[in-house]
């Protein structure tokens, strides 16, 4: 990295000629260069294929100049940077992105037409990057958009996974997972740098030097190599990195003896084992390999990014002048995405304490000023929970450390605050329970860090009364609220062109685009005939567009007159779209039992599902079987399927979301109160005019409050009543509303074929056999879930209401705009400003 910024920065060095083309003829002769040039492909051939390659390599080029430019910015002005660690990214599809960050969509659209085709269809030939799982991998990619498009001095750091999220393929059997190759030809967007290496380490031991200073030995070592993949912002120069490390053996690591002996595979044994530690997205952790390979996973993310970020600290103090250490923390800002990171704070103190002769006391003020945290669940089993003995075993250097952070804090318990001591056995680090002693990341999180945030604000407010109130009572300061929000490029001005433009000529301006707040701008216009006119017409052409895509992927033809609703997110139980599905089954049987006079008074539904299972979640993977036998048996039933159909949209990724959702009348955000921590697809429903039917949970409170509650179909318990329901439910107090008892009894009769669905359906009822108590509470919501959907269904029948919600909805969402996140992230947390490229 010096190297590039000096080749960039000396003066001595004459600059490169800009090969960056702006009218459409030098655009295309650009793209024919890389066509002819690029080492991937035969030169005679220019199919959508290549001309996708071709194409994006030359918006490449314009995003590694700017992001030479931005580091050889930093380089000089020396802000301080933050750097958000995650285990996740889904970033999606590029080159749409870039082509409307960098604003040259003509210039390019122009060009592919001289070469025989168009921009649309070029696009589609992308594959999407899904290093990420769901809403938290998202989060990270939104989050990455802003802060390029604020100009701010801000990095990301993850994994290059060779095989992303799994791709789903729907069967007769359900879910089937297969390995999603993402790389089966090579990305275009990222840029491999081989100056850029770490040695990273597991296993080994701890050695006690003469002076009493400890050093970790031994064991294996990998090297984690730097692939980035420039991020560009919004009409701006400024181009950030999101840098992904691969785990490589070194050539040392290759037994030419024994390969020559012909035992190929013991020859290469460390390649394969390096190899293994990028190869998959959260590997399955039943077994102890996996679970052991998860934590190499996070440790080698860990560790190679922070010996980069000291690097570069050094690089930019030395050139300066004499510095200390703990100027390190006015440098340097540390977000952990969750606990996956949760290492970077014990390889932090190691760092500054081994390899930096560090005292604890010194190493712990910078550590603990350098480090954020933030939770994104209140989910039991996502709270994360390492074996201390693997840990011992894989990084005992680091367990030392964390020993002795824990042994400090129960110090600092029993000597200052007394009345916490019993507290001491949930709130310290350690869990030593023999039977199965463990390590508690979120506690070291907490206890580490010098910031800690929820996601949403009734989140916060969850975490500060429950998982985290003890230690709100020791640091007040340090809790915080951070909602969520979306990026406006990607989840209307790009996926919503027609939208756009509309929203643009009515306010006069696109300024919208990073000052979301202006849409509220669009409220007076919400009852105007002429706006509504060409609003309605912008949401039919994007309903024409997913109806085809409906019937592309999965073969249903859907009709764009019927409301289209939509619920689109991981299969979680809690999340419930086993509550939609029901109602779904209930609104078909009462199709059903009316006359065909009767039905025409109904509006017609389009309700579409879409999202992965964990491939191990044997109850979501039922509720995808669910799904798909109930849309089987609609959407082939004569009599009612122009009143109804239940479709699930297979693989959903961020290219299909964007697909969905500008199409979308109505959403479902229906998790059980209090357990979402926030959701994000919910604000992008809101962005683009969708209405929501929802619980108060997580960012529904928020989004309710903006676009106004009339404009919000609200249902079911609220958090703070959850418990009690709970118990009453475990106490047999709990009276079914009869119409969930007939969605049952339909379902259990065979309705939707021979499946065994008891199992599933057992788990709403007692506790008992299968039963798990309806934990999340189905039931209990079901009745008043049922009646907001009559409200809604009302509610289309007025055009010119449901159109004003509509426009209302747009209108009430610039509060959810990532760039607002991350400027209360900045000032907040990580106290970096604005760092402009001239
Ligand atoms: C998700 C939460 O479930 C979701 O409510 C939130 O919007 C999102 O994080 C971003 O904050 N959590 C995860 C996870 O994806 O893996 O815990």
């Amino acid at each position: 990295s010096t190297a590039t910024v000096s080749a960039v920065s000396s003066s001595k060095v004459p600059p490169i000629a800009r090969p960056l083309a702006g009218e459409p003829e030098e655009v295309a002769s650009n793209i024919n260069y890389h066509a002819q040039f690029s080492p991937h492909f035969s030169p005679f051939k220019f199919e959508p294929e290549q001309a996708y390659f071709a194409t994006a390599e030359s918006v490449r080029d314009r995003l590694i100049q700017q992001w030479n430019e931005t580091y050889a910015h930093y380089h000089k002005e020396d802000p301080k940077q933050t750097y958000y660690l995650s285990m996740e990214y889904l970033q999606g599809r590029a080159l749409t992105n870039a082509i409307g960050n960098l604003d040259i969509q003509d210039a390019y659209g122009k060009a592919l037409n001289q070469l025989g085709h168009q921009l649309e269809d070029i696009v589609e030939q992308e594959k999407d990057a899904a290093l990420g799982n769901g809403g938290l991998g998202r989060l990270a990619s939104c989050f990455l958009d802003s802060m390029a498009t604020l100009n701010l001095p801000a990095w990301g750091y993850g994994l290059r996974y060779r095989y992303g999220l799994f791709k789903q393929r729907i069967t007769k059997e359900g879910q089937e997972e297969i390995a999603e190759d993402w790389l089966e030809k090579f990305s275009p967007w990222e840029v491999v740098r081989h100056d850029v290496v770490f040695p990273v380490r597991f296993f080994g031991h701890v050695e006690v030097n003469p002076d009493g200073s400890r050093k970790w030995v031994g064991g294996d070592t990998v090297q984690a190599l730097a692939y980035d993949v420039p991020i560009p912002g919004y009409k701006t120069k400024n181009t950030i990195s999101l840098r992904l490390w691969e785990a490589r053996a070194s050539s040392d690591d290759f037994n030419l003896f024994l390969f020559n002996d012909g035992q190929y595979e013991s020859a290469s044994q460390l390649h394969s084992g390096a190899q293994q530690i990028c190869a998959v997205l959260y590997p399955g952790d039943a077994t102890e390999n996996g679970k052991l390979l998860r934590l190499k996973q996070q440790f080698f993310l860990c560790s190679a990014s922070l010996q980069d970020i000291i690097l570069r600290f050094k690089e930019r103090k030395n050139e300066n002048r004499s510095w200390k250490w703990s100027e390190f923390p006015s440098k340097v800002a540390v977000q952990l995405n969750d606990t996956h990171p949760t290492l970077a704070i014990p390889e932090l103190m190691r760092l500054l304490m081994d390899n930096e002769g560090l005292g604890w006391d010194e190493a712990w003020d910078v550590t603990t000023r350098t480090v954020a945290y933030t939770n994104h669940t209140v989910l039991p089993e996502a709270l994360e929970k390492w074996s201390q003995s693997v840990m011992w075993k894989l990084l005992p250097r680091h367990m030392e450390i964390i020993e002795e952070i824990d042994t400090r804090f129960i110090t600092m318990i029993r000597t200052t605050r007394t009345d916490l001591e019993s507290k001491l056995p949930s709130i310290c680090i350690l869990d030593n329970n023999p039977q199965k002693p463990v390590v508690r990341m979120a506690n070291l999180c907490v206890v580490s860090s010098h910031k800690v945030n929820g996601v949403a604000q009734l989140h916060s407010d969850i975490l500060k009364a429950e998982l985290f109130a003890d230690y709100v009572s020791i640091w007040p300061k340090k809790f915080q609220n951070k909602t969520n929000g979306i990026t406006p490029r990607r989840w209307l001005r790009f996926c919503s062109p027609e939208l756009s433009d509309i929203i643009t000529k009515w306010l006069k301006t696109d300024q919208w685009v990073t000052k979301l707040d202006l849409l509220v701008g669009l409220r007076k216009f919400a009852e105007n005939a002429d706006f509504q006119a060409e609003w309605s017409s912008a949401k039919m052409a994007n309903k024409q567009r997913l109806a085809q895509y409906i019937l592309r992927e999965t073969g249903v033809s859907i009709d764009p007159n019927s409301l289209f609703d939509i619920q689109v997110k991981r299969i979680h139980e809690y999340k419930r779209q086993l509550l939609n599905i029901l109602g779904a089954i209930y609104r078909y049987k009462k199709l059903k039992e009316m006359s065909a006079e009767e039905r025409k008074n109904t509006t017609p539904r389009t309700i579409m599902f879409g999202g992965k299972a964990f491939a191990t979640y044997t109850n979501a993977k039922r509720i995808v079987k669910l799904v798909n036998d109930v849309g089987a048996v609609v959407n082939s039933d004569p009599e009612v399927n122009s009143y109804l159909k239940v479709v699930f949209v297979p693989n959903y990724n961020v290219s299909v979301a964007e697909m969905l959702i500008p199409g979308s009348e109505l959403s479902q955000h229906i998790s059980t109160a209090g357990m979402e921590a926030s959701g994000t697809s919910n604000m992008k429903f809101a962005l683009n005019g969708c209405l929501i039917i929802g619980t108060l949970d997580g960012a529904n409170v928020e989004i309710r409050e903006e676009i106004g509650e009339e404009n919000f179909f609200l249902f079911g318990a609220t958090a703070d009543e959850v418990p009690r329901l709970r118990k009453e439910r475990e106490n047999g107090l709990f009276k079914p509303d009869p119409r969930f008892e007939e969605a049952k009894e339909y379902t259990r009769s065979g309705a939707f074929g021979s499946y065994d669905y008891n199992p599933l359906l057992d788990s709403l009822e007692g506790n008992s056999g299968y039963g798990r108590g309806d934990y999340f509470l189905v039931g209990h919501d079901f009745p008043s879930y049922m009646d907001a959907q009559e409200r809604v269904d009302e509610a289309y029948k007025d055009r010119k209401r449901w159109l004003k919600m509509s426009i209302l909805s747009t209108a009430g969402s610039g509060k959810f705009s990532s760039d607002r996140t991350i400027s209360q992230y900045a000032k907040e947390i990580w106290n970096i400003e604005e760092c402009r490229v001239p």
